[in-house]
Order: C-alpha cells, then sequence, then structure tokens
C-alpha cells in the first residue's frame, strides 16, 4: 500500500524502537522521568522556549494550552478552517467552556489582520472577554501553507495591543521552517504558546510537546493531569521523541520534493486542479472533478489498486507524503492515477 491518508501513518524507525526498549524511566506525574525531562529540555532548548511539556496528542496539546491561558466563558478569535475549530471534537467548548469565535482564514492559511481586530471584544457587559488568539503552521486544510515570520509577528504585536496571547497550533512547525529555510525559532519566537508533534512527520508513534515560559507550563502541567494526561513510566515514548527531534527534521525536505513531485503529476491528469506552485511543504491538497466518478469513488478505485488518499470535503482529495514515501512510490501512485482515471474516460 502507498499510504498518503497523512503523515500520521508513520511507523517508528529502528532507533526510535530501541531507544524505547532501553529507555531509563520514572515516574513522570512526580517529575522523575529522566528521558521524558530530556525530551521537554531538547524541545523547550528547540523552541527557543523556557519549559516544555510532553503530552499524549496534538489535540491535547492544543486543548491543554487553549485551557491554561482561558477560563470559562473566555473568547478565542481561531481560523474557521483551523485544525482546532474543525477536527479536535470542539474540547475547547465542551472541556472548557471555552467560546470559539472563528475568523475566516485565507487560502494561505492567514486569517486578515484586520479581520482579526474586528473580532476581539470590546468591553461590554454583553460580551465574552477575547483571550487568545490561535494560528496554525503549517495550515493542514490550507494545503500545508505557510505562515511567514513576519505574519506571526504581526499577529502577535496586534494581540499585545489588546492585551491579549497568541497560541500556535504548530504540529508540523518543523515543515514551515524547513520550507523557508529559518530556524524554527523564528516562527515561535512572538507567541505564547506552541505545540508541536512528534507523531506526523517526525515519525515517533506517540506524543505532541507545549512550549512556552516556565510558569505558563506548570500551569499547563496541572490542566495536562485534570484531562488525564498524566502519564508515569511515558519515557518509553519519550525516547522516540528524543529520535524524531534529534534525527527526524532535516529529512522533511525530501517529503517537501515528494509532495511537489506529486503535484506536478496531478496537474497533467485529466479532471484534477491542482496548482503545484503553491504546494510548499507535505500536503497536497487537489479539486477532482470527473464526470463519471465522485472524488469517494475515485479514492475507493485507488484503495483497490494499493493507493490511499483521503477525500475530505466537497470535491476536495489529500494526500500526505512522509517517511518511507518514495519519489518511485509517487511515480507508481500516479501511474496507478492515471490507469483509473484512463479507464473511465
Ligand atoms: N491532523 C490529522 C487529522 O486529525 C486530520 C491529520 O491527519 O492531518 N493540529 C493540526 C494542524 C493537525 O493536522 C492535527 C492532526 C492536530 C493538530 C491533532 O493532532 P493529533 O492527531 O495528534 O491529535
Amino acid at each position: 500500500m502507498i499510504d498518503l491518508r497523512s503523515d500520521t501513518v508513520t511507523l517508528p524507525t529502528p532507533e526510535m524502537r530501541k531507544a524505547m526498549y532501553e529507555a531509563e524511566v520514572g515516574d513522570d506525574v512526580f517529575g522523575e522521568d529522566p528521558t521524558v525531562n530530556r525530551l521537554q529540555e531538547l524541545a523547550a532548548e528547540r523552541m527557543g522556549k523556557e519549559a516544555a511539556l510532553f503530552v499524549a496528542s496534538g489535540t491535547m496539546g492544543n486543548l491543554v494550552s487553549i485551557l491554561t491561558h482561558c477560563g470559562r466563558g473566555d473568547e478565542v478569535i481561531l481560523g474557521d478552517w483551523s485544525h482546532t475549530f474543525l477536527y479536535e471534537v470542539g474540547g475547547i467548548a465542551a472541556l472548557g467552556g471555552v467560546h470559539p469565535r472563528p475568523v475566516r482564514n485565507q487560502p494561505d492559511g492567514t486569517m486578515a489582520l484586520e479581520d482579526i481586530e474586528a473580532a476581539i471584544r470590546p468591553e461590554n457587559i454583553h460580551f465574552p472577554r477575547t483571550r487568545l488568539i490561535c494560528l496554525e503552521n503549517t495550515h493542514n486544510r490550507c494545503g500545508g501553507a505557510v505562515l511567514t515570520p513576519e505574519y506571526t509577528s504581526q499577529v502577535a504585536q496586534l494581540a499585545r495591543r489588546y492585551g491579549l496571547k497568541v497560541h500556535l497550533d504548530g504540529a508540523r512547525i518543523f515543515n514551515a521552517a524547513i520550507a523557508l529555510g529559518v530556524d524554527v525559532k523564528e516562527l515561535v519566537k512572538d507567541v505564547d504558546s506552541v505545540m508541536f508533534c512528534l507523531s506526523k512527520g517526525l515519525s515517533a508513534p506517540v506524543g505532541s510537546m507545549v512550549c512556552g515560559s516556565k510558569e505558563f507550563i506548570s500551569e499547563a502541567r496541572r490542566i495536562r493531569k485534570m484531562v488525564g494526561g498524566g502519564m508515569r513510566q511515558v519515557g518509553v515514548l519519550a525516547a522516540a521523541g528524543i529520535v524524531a527531534l534529534t534525527k527526524m527534521v532535516d529529512r522533511l525536505v525530501e517529503d517537501h520534493e515528494n509532495a511537489r513531485r506529486l503535484a506536478e503529476g496531478l496537474a497533467e491528469l485529466p479532471g484534477i486542479k491542482i496548482d503545484p506552485e503553491k504546494v510548499k511543504t507535505n500536503i497536497v491538497i487537489f479539486e477532482f472533478n470527473h464526470p463519471k466518478m465522485t472524488p469517494q469513488e475515485f479514492t475507493e478505485r485507488l484503495k483497490e489498486e494499493g493507493v490511499l488518499m483521503l477525500p475530505i470535503e466537497g470535491k476536495r482529495i489529500r494526500a500526505v507524503t512522509h517517511y518511507g514515501i518514495t519519489a518511485e512510490d509517487i511515480d507508481k501512485a500516479l501511474a496507478i492515477m492515471r490507469r483509473v482515471l484512463g479507464a473511465m474516460s
């Protein structure tokens, strides 16, 4: 199977499995797991933040971060196409009583600064209080679009003017850094908190990191415990995370090259609409318009031929490149798509 559904399907590398087997562990709720502590120090250092916290998933990382910044009835401004708004089960509202205020995402993953500013609530007895702005980099549903350090900094300045905090869903922040050729610190220096995932392109089996100030992380640790995320001898997982962070970042460039290769091939196929120039990282989203097949039927046919992709919504289909997917796999997938489309024409 050539599995392009997500970079979450990556399997741990042999080096990760060895590190997991050999990991020195302790009770992390007591702060005594040496491997977790090492991962947290490493993550904080990589992000240029004071402290970091290991969490079970990206969803938990965003939830814990938002619940740390906001109290019940507070409002968070976030993109209407953001992962937190669309795909995190409404957890911030259900579990934290935090009111989401979605602002339109532009196709490049940003929210217009004037739209953000217009959504900030003035003091009024009728209104919830705006506390937080959330950004997403890279932007999943906007096709892996990359937010620049300049844009992030403009949003942070706006937030500061109104006394708000900024949280960054940086599930794929290293993809953004590699695509822009900048140190990841540049992309997160202006935000108050950042979550990034070890278990996507970096291939660890489980886990994400939340990074921020010492004070923020100490409160986030309490909230993590509250949502049931206080884990015990979790160094067995953190060990893989250390390999992810130290060995798997630079190779993301291959995923980006493969994504571009896929996009260029797709652009040649009948009934498929995509601008390969817009594919900057490892996510490829294209429109599928075929007189005889729906996107669902197309992905079903591809599955029978050994290629997995995800129909997302409307006519859009998503393919994600990752560790384990080679340039030959991309060529093979394109040949299969050509055959399936040819058979239907
Ligand atoms: N995204 C997954 C699915 O949930 C859609 C994927 O396959 O892309 N932020 C962003 C930007 C994400 O893309 C994801 C996962 C998360 C947060 C949540 O991470 P997990 O799956 O670890 O909870």
